[in-house]
């Protein structure tokens, strides 16, 4: 059967990039490249959608509220935009998470669109069977992603060259890619997304 694949942008925003208040080392480096993933998808008339952490300004995630991360991407400010370098089509349908004061919510599947879909639904509106995902950060909201897609029977794929990771621990990054190969899925790179995509029609 003839696999339909969505792009799923992880968490590009200003935060999780140089300067922001939770910088990923070379965050900012994934914004072009996942530009071109994007224009590929459209191009190939293919759906995409975003995630974004979109966090109270009390929560347990931060360290103010016995989290291990300082606050980062709250509701509505500069730092939890996504970057204006990143061409997402206008009508990108937008998934938060971590919006509960109560939660981590490291995975897109644990998040909501503005009319309370989960991610899950409105994958299955899609008709979607196959997950292209990128973004920030590959030891935390991509590897959770990714896992959960998995979980769920997704046919996943990891875009190696859009992602980067915090890695508090050195090697955290590399660990989780391992972890996410061993769960199943693929990994790709630019130069092999025009074959990978045109053998899924
Ligand atoms: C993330 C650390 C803390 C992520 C979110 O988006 O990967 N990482 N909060």
């Amino acid at each position: 059967m003839a696999e339909k694949p969505v792009l799923l942008v992880v968490d590009p925003q200003n935060d999780f990039c140089p300067g922001g208040a939770l910088a990923v080392p070379e965050g900012d480096q994934v914004v072009p490249v996942l530009n071109e993933y994007i224009r590929r998808f459209r191009e190939a008339g293919l759906p995409i959608i975003a995630t974004r952490d979109w966090h109270p300004a009390q929560t347990r995630h931060f360290t103010s509220g016995g989290g291990v991360w300082p606050p980062h991407c709250i509701q509505d400010t500069p730092g939890a935009a996504f970057r204006s370098d990143l061409y997402l089509p206008p009508d990108t349908p937008i998934i938060s998470k971590g919006t509960h004061p109560d939660e981590d919510a490291y995975s897109a599947f644990q998040g909501k669109d503005k009319q309370g879909r989960d991610l899950t639904t409105l994958l299955r509106e899609l008709g979607v069977t196959e997950i292209y995902i990128g973004g920030l950060a590959t030891d935390y909201c991509v590897r959770s992603s990714t896992l959960d897609a998995l979980k769920q029977g997704f046919r996943t794929t990891v875009l190696e060259d859009a992602i980067r990771g915090v890695d508090l621990q050195p090697e955290d990054s590399q660990r989780a890619l391992e972890e996410m190969d061993r769960a199943g899925a693929r990994r790709i790179r630019l130069a092999e997304a025009r074959e990978a995509l045109a053998a899924t029609r």
